[in-house]
């Protein structure tokens, strides 16, 4: 599996500026390849993680380190371009970022892109840990029949809420995890733009993440959002241990 650093926070709307400072913070002593991002330019960065990313998903599996959510837009895309058979795309998120759809995508929107282009079909798209969502991202989940594992349910229902990912994974051939640092209850990640309480323990993450990347089907994965500016330190070490513990499967 190859660590990709994709240090933009173009796409944050300016409410998470700094999240481009991360790769360097996570990936330090690493051996990682890296994505040109051209700075002030939305769109050819967009382009440039796009063209990256699909050439290392031809031949490779990948951990992309953002960088704000937006960089998942592009991400899934080549992994819809290089993979076969029924996707799947997991996001581990506070939010739904189904604020709307305008191009270029944003940290708020970038799911809606995915579903309206159809790199996934919705049915095949889950969301956990959500817990702050507007009416109309509400709506718009339910009539594209995406699948929602709110962080209330997580911390409920926790075998059952186990057994709803592992049908989705079961049906799957090939599948994309997103990971927004924010899933996280801010006592353990502060280091992100939108602060949500409730948010899962790393327990209740590492429960849910283990069984995808233990079915094998995983081919790409993402984590975002995390801010060394705004961190204690905190942040930076728990997204250390995510990527630690994905390389670790050798996938
Ligand atoms: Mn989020």
């Amino acid at each position: 599996m190859k660590l990709v650093s994709v240090s933009s926070d173009q796409g944050n709307l300016d409410k998470n500026k700094g999240c481009s400072l991360a790769p360097a913070q996570i990936l330090k002593g690493k051996e990682f390849e890296e994505v040109q991002i051209v700075s002030g330019n939305f769109e050819e960065t967009d382009e440039a993680i796009y063209k990256k990313a699909k050439e290392i998903l031809e031949k490779d599996t990948a951990l992309f380190v953002g960088g704000d959510h937006s960089i998942s837009y592009s991400l899934v895309k080549a992994f819809f371009e290089t993979s076969k058979g029924k996707r799947a795309l997991v996001v581990f998120d506070a939010h739904p970022d189904c604020v709307q759809f305008f191009k270029p995508l944003s940290h708020e929107d970038w799911v809606q892109g995915v579903v309206e282009e159809g790199f996934v079909e919705a049915e095949n798209i889950m969301l956990i840990g959500v817990r702050k969502t507007h009416e109309l991202e509400r709506d718009y989940l339910k009539k594209k029949g995406v699948k929602v594992l709110s962080s209330v349910e997580v911390k409920a229902e926790g075998e059952q809420a186990k057994d709803k990912l592992l049908e989705l994974i079961a049906l799957s051939e090939e599948i994309y995890v997103s990971i927004d640092i924010d899933v996280f209850d801010p006592s353990i990640a502060p280091g992100t733009g939108y602060l949500e309480k409730n948010g899962l323990v790393e327990q209740e993450f590492f429960e849910l993440f283990k069984p995808l990347l233990d079915s094998g089907k995983v081919r790409a994965l993402d984590l975002v959002e995390v801010n060394p500016e705004k961190d204690n330190g905190k942040t930076v070490e728990l997204a250390k241990r995510i990527v630690d513990f994905a390389n670790n499967f050798k996938l």
